[in-house]
């Protein structure tokens, strides 16, 4: 039997439960990210506290080690693996809200791009703020954003990259949308890991959002602006 058979998880104290579970994330361990998570929601954690202390910086960590060579794709695919089993439990806790609808969002990762755990807690996290959430997945061409965006009428485009090679595709999406004069019409909204404001403006974005939490200030912002200038229209 290994040490790692012998710790029962619900014996350990909070901190050490959390530590634990970046080690599990680290090691892939979806059963005891699952059964972890369910413990710090019996003891009355917040599910947005389990989420940014338990798993996002778990995986945080995961990404240190992956730019260093350490850890390779496998691995940090079955880290990506046990992290989503972890969002499952937490989604519809997050996504629990009888507020009226605030708006409703496009949101996808480029073209290029098959990360989605980021885009995920976002479209996660917007649900719960009160909009309706439109995922187009990850890979999306051009087409596909058009195309949901004349089909579901969104009042926010967002766009994900986490990579430097794809974020460039976000001003394909966004200078197609010009050259077919709708820019206007949407607000657009991007994140990933490399980007930063000055990308964002450079694109032409509406904003760049850092993480999940400024996504959904961010969009409120957005659609308190809108409804101020249709009132004065
Ligand atoms: Co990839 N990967 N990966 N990877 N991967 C990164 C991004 C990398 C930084 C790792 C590293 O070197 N440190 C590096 C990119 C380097 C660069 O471009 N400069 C990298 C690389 C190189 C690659 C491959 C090329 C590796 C290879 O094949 N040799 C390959 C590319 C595949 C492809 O896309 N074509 C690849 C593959 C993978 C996996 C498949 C193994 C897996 C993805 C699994 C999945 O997503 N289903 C993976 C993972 C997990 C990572 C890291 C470790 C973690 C990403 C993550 O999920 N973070 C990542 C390292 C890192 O970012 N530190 C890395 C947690 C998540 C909560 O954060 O996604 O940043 P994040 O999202 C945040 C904000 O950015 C923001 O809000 C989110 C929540 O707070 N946000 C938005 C994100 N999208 C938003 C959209 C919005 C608003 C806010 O719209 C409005």
């Amino acid at each position: 039997m290994s040490d790692e058979d012998e710790i029962i998880l619900s014996e350990l104290s909070d901190d050490e439960l959390v530590q634990q579970m970046h080690d599990d994330l680290y090691d892939g361990l979806k059963d005891e990210i699952t059964e972890g998570t369910q413990i710090l929601l019996d003891r009355g954690w917040a599910p947005y506290d389990v989420l940014t202390k338990a798993l996002v910086e778990g995986m945080r960590i995961v990404g240190e080690d992956f730019r260093d060579g350490i850890l390779f794709v496998p691995e940090v695919l079955l880290s990506a693996n046990a992290m989503k089993a972890g969002m499952a439990i937490l989604r519809p806790l997050l996504v629990e809200t009888g507020a009226p609808k605030l708006g409703k969002m496009v949101i996808g990762t480029v073209k290029g791009d098959i990360h989605d755990i980021g885009k995920n807690l976002v479209g996660m996290m917007m649900e719960g703020a009160g909009f309706d959430v439109i995922d187009l997945g990850i890979n999306n061409p051009v087409e596909n954003y058009l195309e949901a965006i004349e089909k579901e009428q969104p009042d926010i485009v967002g766009m994900s990259a986490l990579l430097t090679t794809t974020m460039p595709y976000m001003k394909v999406v966004i200078d197609t949308m010009k050259e077919k004069g709708i820019r206007d019409d949407y607000v657009v909204l991007v994140g990933g890991a490399p980007l930063n404001e000055e990308f964002g403006r450079a694109i032409g974005a509406d904003a760049y959002c850092r993480d999940a939490a400024v996504a959904v200030e961010t969009a409120k912002m957005f659609m308190k602006r809108r409804h101020n200038q249709m009132e004065n229209a």
